[in-house]
């Protein structure tokens, strides 16, 4: 180990010898960007070099290997987070200083890979740092968007998009390997023929592309192990272009081109929400049948030709039914390419793959045109169709007769492929992502193929990361815990709970609010740069942020905002401690009713924040693009967590376990994770309100709620449901509102207020007459903030990642 005196030495030498190479000037001459650049390729090498060690260690890794397929990675950005894996975080900052540099200010350069939507993206990009910090080997395969999620601008508070070109400068953090290329076909046509009384099957006249790896090194935390993200990038096929060019069809070259590398082109920005479109089918066929392809590849390599030891070698996880298509796939390869028979190749494939569901949303369910299917993947057509007919007559033997519950378990109905339920027949594991979730899922969404298949439903709690969440985000609360605890928590969570012994200690409750109150006045100054509001960081940091669906409620949030502005303006004796609202969220740019509440969001903001008569007392911010770093800045500073969706809605929600991870106490419903958060604190330690997801099922199947009722017979909430259409919130456009008002109190033909913002108002506005309460009591909000994290280790994807391997992957 060499002494932090030399290692400064050495980066910096390092770093001004990189700066010279790559732009012919002396350190002094360049520019912060350029910094930036050369530091990034400096940190890059070093994690490179990692990686060639862990390569080595590994080779002849024996064991199982964990293939993670997702079409979302949200990675956030990468600098910073290597840093700290690399364990010279504290070096680089004070080569900086000595340089007159800002290394906060140089990792804002990065630009942010917004590779994915929200949760399940995130999920996934926590889990790459859990696998690797705990030494198991995985490597996550997905797509290398050109453009990742867009931006999000406001503009007169609506939403507008724009695109992200995260890789128009280049990026130091990836590998490209055109030699590990793959090709992926589409189109055409099957043809059986008969050789040595066996059917092979030939594919015929399709067109191809190649799919090129660029590989992400992916360091844990103080582990050898460097895992990689693959992810595929879309090329035009070269002799195809040669062909035309020979006949001079030099337009016709560049076309094909264009149309085969728009695969990989840009990241569909819709959450929970399937847009059924050629070119996504084409995106998970793409990047599914390259991986599977390698994967097998790779097994030959190693184990030779003998393929009944495949699961034993390999496990390949399905997140959520978007890289569904690798189940036939694999059987494609086998069969066609391998030669295996269907019986061979079904034993295999089904001891390979796991899936998790992380939505019960009835619209987020991928089912594909059957036409558009055949079309455009006709042998993986073939394949389904016999894998369903299979499964049908051994349905029929279990049920005979019940052709009802046969054609409901089907893969293949009413002309429509049924992503799920090829996901749980072709698995020999299927998860929930939150107790209350797994349950919805045996009981009710997949009920009977959980009675068809016991053995393979289960649970695993959702966790998030406590080295991006906490160390690299929070490092005041990072500092104070290992002050009290050590340092062990950063690789097991579970000793949080020594902080525990701290809580009614009035100097840690002091540090704990001194570090909060620090964060909070660098978010103050955020809001104050970028939305030109002043925000007090003595008031309560009340934050919901996440992608913006009517089920996540932030119309129940923003409607309650208004109701206090009422009470504020109305009640000249209304006891209220000051509050800040803070809200963040795109909106699926197709998704109208959501950009409408961002809308409203910012023209109930417009009105109090310009109101003078309200002495401060409330504020409500709008943070313009939602994204990974920002979530970083955000969540050290909040007081109070919102986690409001309407129960048995949000499968687990991760936001709320970084929240609380950094001592915001949550209100939030009986929702999700929510749930294991209440059981994990106690009732006392978290504002829990509204329905249970008992109650809101009992009313989605009798039918009897009445949002009219609730609206007549409570005042508060009906003058704020009048303040929509009257002119209250924006005088300009009186009639913008009608619509979504009318749709709460009567419906549009379905049901009215299908999320129950009316009826839980009460119980909301109640919870908060609480909050307020409590944190006018520092002893009292300040313990239960320490008891908030003092619980959170359940909460790390170290302990998620070590429960999907006891109980899923068996990795050694
Ligand atoms: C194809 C359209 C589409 C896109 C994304 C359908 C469904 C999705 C995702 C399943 C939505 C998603 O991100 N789900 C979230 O997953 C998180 C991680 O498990 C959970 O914490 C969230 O509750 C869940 O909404």
């Amino acid at each position: 180990m060499k002494s932090k005196a030399e290692q400064k030495r050495m980066f910096r030498v390092a770093l001004e010898t990189k700066v010279q190479r790559m732009f012919g000037r002396s350190i002094r001459g360049v520019s912060e960007d350029q910094i930036y650049r050369a530091m990034s390729q400096v940190v890059s090498d070093l994690v490179k070099e990692q990686r060639a060690y862990s390569r080595e260690l590994m080779r002849n890794h024996q064991g199982k290997e964990l293939y993670y397929l997702s079409m979302e990675f949200l990675m956030g950005r990468a600098l910073g987070n290597n840093l700290i894996n690399l364990g010279i975080a504290d070096v680089v900052e004070e080569v900086c200083t000595e340089l007159g540099l800002e290394l906060r200010e140089l990792q804002e350069i990065e630009p942010d890979p917004g590779l994915g939507n929200g949760g399940l993206g995130r999920l996934a990009a926590c889990f790459m740092d859990s696998l690797a910090s705990l030494g198991l080997k995985a490597t996550g395969c997905g797509i290398r968007y050109e453009y990742g999620l867009f931006q999000q601008k406001i503009v007169d508070g609506y939403q507008v998009e724009i695109s992200d070109p995260w890789l128009e400068n280049g990026s130091n953090w990836e590998i490209a390997l055109p030699e590990e290329t793959e090709i992926v076909k589409f189109g055409g046509f099957v043809e059986a023929t008969e050789v040595d009384g066996r059917l092979v099957y030939e594919h015929k006249g399709y067109q191809s592309v190649r799919a090129v790896p660029y590989e992400m090194p992916i360091m844990g935390y103080d582990s050898e192990v460097v895992n990689s993200l693959r992810l595929w990038a879309a090329r035009a096929t070269k002799h195809l272009d040669m062909s035309l060019f020979g006949q001079g069809k030099y337009l016709d070259a560049l076309e094909e081109k264009e149309l085969a590398e728009v695969i990989s082109k840009v990241l569909y920005p819709d959450d929970n929400h399937p847009e059924g479109k050629a070119l996504r089918l084409k995106q998970q066929y793409f990047f599914v049948s390259a991986s599977v392809q390698s994967i097998v590849r790779k097994y030959k390599k190693q184990y030779g030709p003998n393929f009944s030891q495949f699961p034993e070698h390999v496990v390949i996880h399905i997140n959520d039914t978007h890289p569904a298509l690798a189940i036939p796939e694999l059987m494609r390869i086998l069969i066609d390419e391998e030669g295996l028979d269907w019986d061979q190749a079904w034993t295999v494939t089904k001891s390979t793959f796991a899936y998790t569901n992380h939505t019960i949303m009835e619209e987020a369910l991928e089912r594909w045109p059957e036409a558009l299917f055949r079309d455009l993947l006709p042998r993986l057509w073939d394949i389904v169709y016999e894998f369903n007919e299979r499964f049908c007559a051994s349905l029929w033997e279990r049920y005979p007769g019940d052709w009802d519950k046969i054609a409901r378990m089907s893969i293949i109905a009413h002309h429509e492929v049924k992503m799920a339920h090829l996901c749980i027949v072709g698995s020999f594991s299927v998860n929930g992502v939150a107790q209350l979730h797994s349950q919805i899922l045996r009981e009710q969404v997949f009920a009977e193929f959980a009675e068809f298949y016991p053995e393979k439903f289960t649970n695993v709690t959702n966790g998030v990361t406590f080295r991006r969440f906490l160390l690299k985000a929070n490092p005041g609360l990072a500092d104070l815990l290992t002050d009290r605890i050590g340092d062990a928590w950063i690789k097991k969570p579970e000793e949080l709970s020594q902080f525990l012994r701290y809580q009614d200690d009035q100097a840690t409750q002091e540090a704990l609010a001194r570090v909060r109150y620090d964060n909070k006045v660098a978010l103050a100054k955020y809001i104050s740069d970028h939305n030109h509001v002043r925000v007090d960081p003595r008031s309560i940091f009340d934050v919901q942020i996440k992608r913006l669906h009517e089920y996540k409620r932030q119309l129940l949030n923003i409607l309650h905002v208004l109701h206090l502005y009422n009470r504020l303006l109305e009640d000249p004796s209304f006891d209220m401690h000051p509050r800040t609202f803070i809200f963040g969220a795109k909106a699926a740019p197709g998704y109208g009713m959501a950009k409408l509440i961002i809308k409203l969001i910012h023209d109930v903001a417009e009105r109090i924040n310009n109101d003078r008569t309200i002495d401060d007392r409330l504020k409500v911010v709008f943070l313009e693009n939602y994204r990974v770093s920002l979530a970083e800045a955000i969540i050290p500073a909040s007081d109070v967590s919102e986690q409001i969706s309407t129960a048995g809605k949000e499968a687990s929600g991760t936001g709320n376990m970084k929240f609380m991870l950094n001592g915001a106490l949550t209100i939030g419903t009986l929702d999700g994770a929510n749930v294991e958060i209440d059981q994990a604190v106690g009732r006392d330690n978290i504002f829990i309100f509204g329905l249970t997801a008992e109650e809101t099922n009992q009313y989605y199947l009798d039918g009897t709620y009445r949002p009219y009722e609730v609206y007549m017979a409570d005042p508060y909430l009906k003058q704020v449901l009048d303040q929509l259409v009257n002119g209250f919130v924006n005088a300009q456009h009186v009639a913008l509102y009608q619509d979504l008002q009318h749709g709460l109190l009567h419906g549009w033909g379905g049901m009215a207020d299908p999320y129950f913002v009316l009826k839980d108002f009460a119980s909301y506005r109640h919870a908060h007459e609480k909050i307020n309460e409590q944190y006018m009591q520092p002893a009292l909000w300040w313990k239960k903030a320490i008891i908030n994290i003092g619980n959170a280790g359940y909460f790390s994807s170290d302990r998620t990642i070590e429960d999907y391997n006891q109980r899923i992957w068996k990795l050694h």
